[in-house]
């Protein structure tokens, strides 16, 4: 297995490299001016074209502020606005499609209605008839069960804009209901931070810069934040290196100076091998852990006692003498950044695997310096009012009882949904409010969400297309994007804040999320009075207004959010994070023994935990990672995505496909247990021969779906933070047999 190759190696011997840098090649350090990126970029949608502030809303580290021109009363074209110094003027392949999906023939127009359920048998209704049935709905239910618990939703990630918080708001407006609780996409890296520094809180990226070694850990950034790679690019060209730790040899891979091919979830093993390395040679700084750290003796008496270069070598698949170098030139070079990506939480032993880096962080003391720190995300540019979400229960609502008397929403575990939804009882769940979400498409077991489904009285799903979950609904109901509604974002991962302003009006019949909610409000109200407490009236301009307080405007250093019209701010945060020394942890330091992990049954030290091993029938783990052309489901329909992207594949390793005879083009089932996909074989020798690759994505008319192999497996933490641990999508094992 090619556990080491140099950059140079690498670009020559593959070519999967250069082809994928076409994509993902940045273009170099230039920062663009305003007037140059505008006027140079988009000369077509110049003379008369009227420019709006737009921030793209998905969930991506980018989240890019954007202008958009309009003519017309058209979108002609959008681009990156040079404001931001992050997005620096550009966009990824994604966002460059988006006047191809707001203007998508496939995009949903009008309200709908299906009978029955799945038949494909819809017929167009108007929002008064569609908001009558669900309004009916909710009232019989309440009627029937004695509250609204039986309605349950579910929500995440289709649109991180603040408003669309307004969707819980409506759920909050008639009552207590059921919630898919947590997050299917971070939680372990999230509590493994929470228990180490107190929260998660990552360097200001454009920081990286300013680091002299940077190891991009389980993150694949050339496509999953490609803006970043900007940064990494600039501190190479300062003599910085570029360190790449994944199983498979990514674009971003491509683009290191170094690569380790480490063997899935065994980053613990890494750290804690470098972590013992760097304390035999004397390179720990004892006086930024004697003023910052508590729990390091008892670390550091592990590592003597349970580990060594060579146990971490047997583990991890990579050579004592690489890992040696690798904990010199980390502890030795400084400043030193980690960037732990998402990917690699998504196991088992994830927010364990997270805890062992951050201590290795910790004891070469590059945490709180620029350059340095043990970057994974933030939110502390996200203290807005969440005023679309903060609405009270209506007179008379009944809850789940808590001890204490008051009560409560009822919660289910997003990351088990289908098994949640059919085994709650009293109430049972029998209507699902769907929003900002694909459920049928990114959920572990579809299968089972979709049989759950089949237990509801109605189904209700509000996006942009028919996705798999909308085909599965009662109702659809038509949402606008970001160019035709006001909103507001901030990221997760830079520092910047901006206002989305309505360039275009909204396509045919869709409406907003916090429209809707008014409707169904008013709707509610004139069925019942007083049923629903959502204000029935509001422009969504007024709403952005009310998200601001005085310490958010403080923070961007304006008065009044309206001076965002002239462009994003960025946030006056520490550039590095925790340089203030101020940790939230209980005892107010780096907890490298945590006090509160216990508590949730885990270990206090980020000792390793044994990561999850395939068995003889289910030889090959099947990493589903995420793709360049899509976010989740999102974008891969779209026209100019299909034409690069055509058809989904399995990368299999060249000895692999020899051993089961499969040839490049040929058709393969990829199964296991629960399930199957059908796909064609691509050979590639940027995967190992234990692991299959292929990337989630919704090609509107394959019947492709991923998850369908996918098992609701608990990663380890999540559960203090986000209320449900996370997922280990990564450990899953499959067979692969050539179809035809
Ligand atoms: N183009 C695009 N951009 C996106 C998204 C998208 O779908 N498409 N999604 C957005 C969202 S929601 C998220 S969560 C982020 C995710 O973005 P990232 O944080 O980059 O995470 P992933 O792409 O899920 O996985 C990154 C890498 O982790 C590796 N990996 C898996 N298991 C392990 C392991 O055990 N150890 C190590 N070292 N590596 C491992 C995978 O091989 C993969 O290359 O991207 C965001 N940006
Ligand atoms: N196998 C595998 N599965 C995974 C992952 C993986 O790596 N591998 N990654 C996981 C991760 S990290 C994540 S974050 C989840 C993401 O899971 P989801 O949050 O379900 O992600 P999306 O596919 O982006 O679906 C969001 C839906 O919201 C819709 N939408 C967009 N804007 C709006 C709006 O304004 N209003 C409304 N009502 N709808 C809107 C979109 O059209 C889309 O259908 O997937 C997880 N699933
Ligand atoms: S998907 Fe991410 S990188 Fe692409 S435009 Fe949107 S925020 Fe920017
Ligand atoms: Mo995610």
């Amino acid at each position: 297995m090619p556990y080491q190759l140099t950059r140079r190696s690498f670009l020559k011997g593959l070519a999967a490299g250069s082809a994928l840098s076409a994509l993902t090649a940045y273009g170099g350090l230039k920062m663009a001016t305003p007037a140059a990126a505008v006027e140079a970029g988009y000369p077509e949608a110049g003379a008369g074209a009227k420019v709006f502030r737009n921030v793209c809303p998905r969930n991506c580290y980018d989240t890019c502020s954007m202008l958009s021109y309009v003519k017309d009363g058209v979108l002609r074209k959008v681009s990156g606005d040079p404001v931001n110094t992050f997005t620096n003027g550009r966009l990824c392949v994604k966002g460059y499609t988006y006047t191809r999906r707001v203007y998508s023939p496939d995009r949903l127009k009008y309200p709908m209605k299906q009978e029955p359920r799945g038949s494909g048998k819809w017929q167009r209704i108007s929002w008064d008839e569609a908001l009558e049935i669900i309004a009916r709905k909710i009232l019989a239910i309440k009627k029937e069960y004695g509250s609204t618990l039986p309605i349950c939703l579910n929500k995440y990630s289709g649109n991180f804009d603040i408003l669309h918080y307004g969707i819980e708001g409506m759920m909050s407006s008639i009552g207590y209901t059921t919630r898919a609780l947590g997050t299917p996409c971070w939680p372990a890296g999230i509590d493994a931070q929470t228990y180490d520094f107190g929260t998660l809180w990552n360097n200001d990226p454009e920081d990286l810069v300013n680091s002299r070694y940077i190891i991009l850990w389980g993150v694949n950034p050339a496509w999953t934040s490609i803006h970043s790679m900007r940064f990494i690019y600039a501190a190479r060209e300062q003599g910085a290196k570029i360190v790449v730790i994944d199983p498979i040899v990514t674009a971003t891979a491509s683009k290191a100076d170094l690569y380790l091919q480490i063997k899935p979830s065994t980053d613990g093993a890494l750290a804690l091998g470098m972590a013992r390395h760097i304390l035999d040679n004397g390179w720990v700084d004892g006086e930024y852990l004697k003023a910052n750290a508590v729990g390091w003796e008892e670390f550091f008496a592990y590592l003597r006692r349970e580990v060594t270069l060579d146990w971490a070598s047997r583990i991890t698949g990579i050579p004592a003498r690489v890992i040696a170098d690798l904990a010199r030139e980390y502890a030795t070079t400084k400043p030193a950044a980690i960037w732990i990506g998402y990917g690699m939480q998504r196991h088992t032993n994830g927010g364990q695997n997270v805890r062992a880096i951050d201590a290795l962080a910790a004891i070469t003391g590059n945490v709180g310096k620029s350059g340095g720190g043990a970057l994974y995300g933030h939110l502390e540019t996200w203290g807005f009012n969440y005023a679309a979400m903060t609405m009270p229960k209506p007179p008379g609502a009944v809850g789940v009882k808590k001890p204490d008397g008051t009560m409560s929403d009822r919660y289910i575990n997003i990351n088990n949904f289908g098994a949640d939804l059919l085994n709650t009882t009293d109430p049972p769940i029998k209507m699902l409010w769907i929003a900002c979400r694909n459920p049928l498409s990114q959920d572990p077991e579809p299968q089972v969400v979709q049989k759950a489904f089949e237990n509801m009285d109605l189904v209700v799903t509000v996006d942009h297309f028919l996705t798999r979950t909308a085909a599965w609904s009662d109702i659809v109901l038509p949402a606008t994007t970001q160019f035709e509604e006001h909103g507001v974002n901030a990221s997760y991962w830079h520092y910047w804040i901006g206002i989305n302003e309505q360039a275009i009006e909204p396509y045919f019949e869709a409406k907003n999320d916090v429209q809707i909610a008014m409707l169904l409000a008013a709707k509610l109200n004139a069925l019942e009075p007083g049923s629903c407490t959502y204000p029935t009236s509001g422009n969504l301009e007024e709403w952005v207004g009310k998200e601001f307080n005085p310490k958010i405007l403080d923070l961007l250093g304006i008065s009044d959010y309206s001076e965002l019209k002239k462009g994003p701010r960025k946030a006056k945060l520490l550039t590095a994070a925790w340089s203030d020394g101020k940790f939230r942890t209980p005892s107010g330091k780096i907890e490298i023994k945590s006090s509160e992990a216990p508590k949730y049954g885990l270990p206090a030290l980020p000792v390793y935990v044994p990561e999850k091993q395939a068995s003889p029938e289910y030889p090959y783990r099947f990493l589903t990672p995420h793709s360049p052309y899509g976010i989740h489901s999102q974008f891969q329909n779209i026209d100019w995505m299909q034409n690069v992207n055509p058809e989904p594949y399995v990368e299999i390793h060249p000895a692999t496909a020899a051993a089961k005879g499969i040839k490049d083009g040929d058709w393969v089932k990829v199964y296991n247990e629960i399930g199957y996909v059908t796909l064609k074989a691509r050979i590639t020798a940027t995967t190992a021969p234990e692991i299959l690759v292929a990337y989630e994505a919704w090609y509107k008319d394959l019947n492709y779906n991923l998850n369908y192999t996918v098992k609701a497996v608990p990663s380890d933490m999540g559960k203090k933070a986000t209320g449900n641990r996370g997922l280990a999508f990564h450990d899953n094992f499959v067979n692969i047999e050539k179809v035809r």
